[in-house]
């Protein structure tokens, strides 16, 4: 980056955009505004530039080959496994294993340990405010187990009834799987209480991080979590990439996810002995360039200083928050005090789709409907919302082309 100081000092918020190429196109003749970051977010050029210098130079399969191009390779893919083992202060590097996103590392621990540790009548724990990818993996293991699900309930701002989760905590309690920000509320949870309580009732825990792995300094140590997962498309790296940080001890008691090359140290048809961590979970040839270009994004997210990114989002949400109150109708679907800049609402007698299109018109990207959390719309009774996100290149000037769009939409609809 060329700009790093000047932004460091003053949070340049245009010297930040600068760095991401598609922040600078229009959509149907209006400059877009981004508000869709916890669906993905854009991505600076320094991140490009990995992915297209990986395949323009050093293109090749790693830790198989000696030639140069794969030593570079693999170099490269390992010193992103160091950059995710200080971005979320994991102890060591064997307990950092690459997946495809947050989604295959929940499935991951629900098909490994999950397999490995419940039977009938014992107890998983998720919340009323999880994302599909935290429900669907426990409910299919729960299932083949005869195992029970039980959820932690909300109240009407989108904040976990605590004193309900000491009640759903029995000694048949033996996972709890709850997310660390709720991506349709913006919720940040209570999650260092939970894992606590969850240990002393004999519990291991998974956080899910997509969302708060960009906003909030994440250190696994200080959280104590026995599991941690993030999608790199979520802090500014490419799509197809994910991490999932598991406790040692817990790592190498469960059984391996998938069979390949890779995940094994020796094979015979009658006997296989698999790989030490973190390859035991990495079977066949990874996302090579996307993770190597994940660890652009985090030196990048580190060099601006995620403090003055948490501040300078803090701000959008407040500005955010105060005139979207001023439409008239609008209901805020997530009023928790500990939040990040994720807002999510609803307007009386109009449909979250109508206002996307409305607002897409204006080159505006929102996201309408139940943000893959229906449980939670179903709590809420209703069947979705429409939510703006922020993230760090956005401004207050964007933030005023969403309320003018959403006064239009309202005239016309209301
Ligand atoms: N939420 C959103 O627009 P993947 O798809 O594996 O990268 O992440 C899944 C996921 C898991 N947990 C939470 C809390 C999430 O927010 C997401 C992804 C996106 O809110 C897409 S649905």
């Amino acid at each position: 980056m060329t700009e790093t100081l000047t932004i460091k000092a003053a949070y340049d918020v245009g010297a930040i955009r600068r760095e991401f190429p598609a922040l600078n196109r229009d959509v149907k003749g209006k400059p877009l505004v981004y508000f869709d970051n916890a669906a993905t977010t854009q991505k600076p050029q320094v991140v490009i530039d990995a992915l297209v210098n990986y395949y323009s130079h050093y293109n090749a399969n790693i830790h198989r080959g000696i030639h140069t191009l794969a030593e570079e390779a693999t170099a490269a893919f390992e010193a992103t496994r160091d950059a995710v083992k200080d971005f979320i202060n994991a102890p060591s590097r064997e307990e950092i294993i690459f997946t495809s996103g947050c989604t295959e590392g929940i499935n991951l621990v629900a098909q490994t340990w999950g397999r490995a540790n419940l039977k009938a009548g014992d107890e998983v724990i998720v919340s009323n405010m999880e994302h599909h990818s935290n429900i669907v993996p426990w409910y299919l293991i729960c299932q083949e187990k005869g195992a029970v699900l039980k959820v932690i309930p909300i109240d009407e701002n989108g904040e976990l009834l605590m004193e309900r989760f000491d009640e759903l905590l029995t000694e048949k309690t033996r996972l709890v799987s709850v997310v660390h920000v709720s991506n349709a509320l913006g919720t940040i949870n209570p999650v260092k209480t939970i894992v606590e309580k969850a240990h002393k009732a004999g519990a291991v825990v998974l956080l899910d991080g997509a969302q708060s792995t960009v906003h909030l300094d994440v250190d696994v140590q200080d959280l104590d979590t026995d599991f941690f997962v993030f999608s790199s498309h979520k802090v500014y790296g490419p799509t197809g990439v994910g991490v999932l940080y598991g406790k040692k001890h817990l790592l190498e008691e469960m059984p391996p996810y998938q069979g390949g090359g890779e995940m094994i140290k020796d094979v015979a048809f009658d006997k296989i002995t698999y790989n030490d961590l973190p390859y035991k979970f990495e079977a066949g040839t990874p996302n090579i360039a996307d993770t190597i270009a994940l660890k652009a994004a985090i030196e990048f997210t580190k060099e601006i200083g995620k403090e003055a990114i948490r501040r300078h989002e803090n701000d959008l949400l407040s500005y955010a928050t105060e005139g979207l109150l001023q439409i008239p109708g609008l209901r805020i679907i997530g009023t928790a005090k500990n939040k990040i800049s994720v807002i999510s609402f609803v307007i009386d007698k109009v449909h979250p789709q109508d206002l996307g299109i409305l607002l897409d018109n204006r080159g505006v990207a929102v996201r309408t409907g139940h943000h893959c959390a229906q449980p939670l719309m179903d709590c809420y009774r209703i069947p979705g919302t429409t939510r703006a996100s922020f993230a760090m290149y956005n401004t207050k000037e964007e933030v005023d082309s969403l309320l003018a769009g959403l006064q239009k939409a309202v005239k016309l609809l209301v």
